[in-house]
């Protein structure tokens, strides 16, 4: 029934935390191990593409060498169609407005589906982007000369995607309302690349990943701007992608599709409860104040489901934080940044006091709040967008199908965590121990405790986390009266009654 719905597969990245004094003590024991595991990255040679029929060498991506997070904003002007289902309903011009340290193509897009790609031979040559495409199908090609697909597929056994929405709301001249869009980092790649696993060139690739853009509470494909980040495990990222459970019980999506400190066993870091969502134990830390965990949807059907949660984390370069939804007050916070609250459900965040655009880097969004035993949880659903003074804007709606067609996205208040990803100098897990003690004392020198801890040590007190995951596009109809009927406190609410009311006092004042 529904619950197969709710729990759509999820993606979850789990960043590194700062530890408190117990990172420090197990420091020096996990010293062998450090050096092991960058012993380790840096025999991960890079991997050099296959090629294909008709391809020469020089048709093909240079070996991938990007080892950093690297991002892009991705713009969808569907300015140009007519009539929603109708036959120019392709007809959109995708462009990347921002991106870097490491460049990106789009092999594939059409209405609602996007295929990003990784380091492409060409970066400032991509014939397919700002411009409308030739046929009625978007665009999409398999011919290994075109400058789109000499790229590389992100996968989810080499990283992370994560991807946030990149403007606050649509309206295009297509007949169909203002809308408020959905992004989700799926699994069913069909854009063409070369993949990451064998080098080889293909479309169609078990773990590579696409983007789907939908509409919130609409269950349809949408054009809307949209930010994409990539997270490489190689660099120390701490994630995975975890499916929908079957019967209750967590498994990798694919074998090793997760961060290689993760165990093989992802039972032992997630356990699935019914309909309330999915409880991530990790054991040394203490999720409250140890570190953000981002998690984003991989269900391909276009956005309709929303996953909410998580914890934040000091990491390198880190500019981001926790902020309280109904204050606007920094919760926990690392970097340069304000954040304001404007109205409800409406934020303004100013990075590093100066103004900033698309060309300088992207957002990524996560609703996080704690919820009382029975209490409803938030299933608020974030965006944002840059002002003409550089700042920007962070909405919270959700669907309210109550209301009337035209009014079905109010404003919705939440906590929530955001990160800044720089184009040029992006967030980075600590990794260097030497250097970590004096680039920055809390990030590095204790992440790094706490990364091997997390995995090596067990007599370490265990912190849960819950990860609250609504369908918040559900369709309008007998569905979403099924759901009323169950009631709302069974189907909306997240549970995360670990939280203790001494606890949140302390945050409140911190
Ligand atoms: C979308 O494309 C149209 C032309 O096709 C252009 O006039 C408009 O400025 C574009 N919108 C954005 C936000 O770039
Ligand atoms: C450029 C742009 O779209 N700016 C918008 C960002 O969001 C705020 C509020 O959500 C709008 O008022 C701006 O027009």
């Amino acid at each position: 029934m529904a619950g197969e719905r709710l729990f759509a597969r999820l993606l979850l990245l789990v960043f590194l935390l700062v530890a408190q004094l117990s990172g420090l003590l197990f420091l020096e024991k996990q010293q062998a191990m450090v050096v092991a595991s960058e012993l380790a990255v840096t025999a991960d040679t890079p991997i050099a593409a296959v090629a294909p029929k008709d391809a020469v060498p020089g048709d093909l991506p240079m070996p991938f060498t990007c080892k950093t997070t690297t991002s892009c904003k991705i713009m969808m002007n569907a300015s140009n169609v007519k009539s929603y289902n109708g036959k120019d309903r392709d007809k959109i011009i995708v462009d990347i407005a921002g991106q870097g340290p490491c460049y990106w193509s789009i092999s594939r897009f059409n209405r609602g589906d996007l295929s990003p790609r990784l380091s492409p031979r060409h970066p400032f040559a991509q014939p397919n982007l700002g411009v409308l495409p030739t046929g009625d199908n978007g665009f999409e090609t398999s011919d290994p000369k075109h400058f789109s697909v000499q790229a590389w597929k992100p996968h989810v056994k080499k990283g992370v995607v994560l991807v946030s929405v990149a403007q606050n709301g649509e309206l295009w001249p297509d007949g169909e309302s203002f809308f408020y869009g959905t992004a989700a980092a799926v699994m069913e790649s069909s854009g063409y690349g070369y993949s990451l696993v064998d080098g080889g060139f293909s479309g169609e690739e078990a773990g590579a990943i696409d983007v789907t853009v939908g509409k919130a509470g609409r269950d349809e494909e949408a054009n809307i701007d949209v930010a994409v980040a990539w997270f490489p495990y190689s660099q120390g990222w701490v994630g995975g992608y975890v499916d929908a459970p079957q019967e209750m019980s967590a498994k990798w999506s694919e074998e090793g599709s997760h961060s290689p400190q993760l165990p093989t066993d992802v039972k032992k870091l997630v356990s699935f409860n019914e309909l309330e969502g999915a409880e991530i134990t990790l054991p040394g830390v203490n999720g409250r104040h140890d570190g953000m965990l981002f998690v984003t949807s991989t269900d391909p059907s276009h956005g309709n489901s929303a996953v909410n949660l998580a914890q934040l984390c000091p990491v390198k370069k880190l500019i981001g934080g926790h902020v309280n939804g109904h204050t606007g007050l920094k919760l926990h916070g690392e970097g340069k940044f304000d954040v304001k609250r404007l109205a409800f459900g409406m934020y303004e965040i100013t990075i590093d006091s100066s103004p900033k655009t698309d060309g300088d880097g992207i957002l990524l969004l996560q609703v996080v709040d704690e919820v009382a035993k029975n209490k409803r949880a938030p299933k608020c659903f974030l965006s944002y967008n840059y002002t003409k003074a550089g700042s920007l804007i962070v909405e919270s709606h959700e669907v309210d199908y109550t209301r009337p067609l035209n009014d079905q996205f109010p404003f919705c208040e939440t906590s929530f965590y955001f990160m800044w990803v720089d184009f040029r100098s992006p967030v980075s897990p600590p990794q260097n121990l030497g250097t970590g003690a004096t680039d920055s004392p809390q990030g590095d020198y204790f992440g790094i405790g706490f990364f091997l801890g997390m995995v090596m040590t067990v007599a370490m007190i265990v912190a849960s986390y819950v990860v609250m995951k609504h369908l918040y596009n559900a369709p309008p109809g007998p569905s979403m009266i099924a759901l009323e009927d169950i009631g709302d406190d069974e189907l909306e609410t997240g549970l995360l009654d670990s939280v203790d009311a001494s606890e949140r006092d302390r945050d409140a004042v911190a």
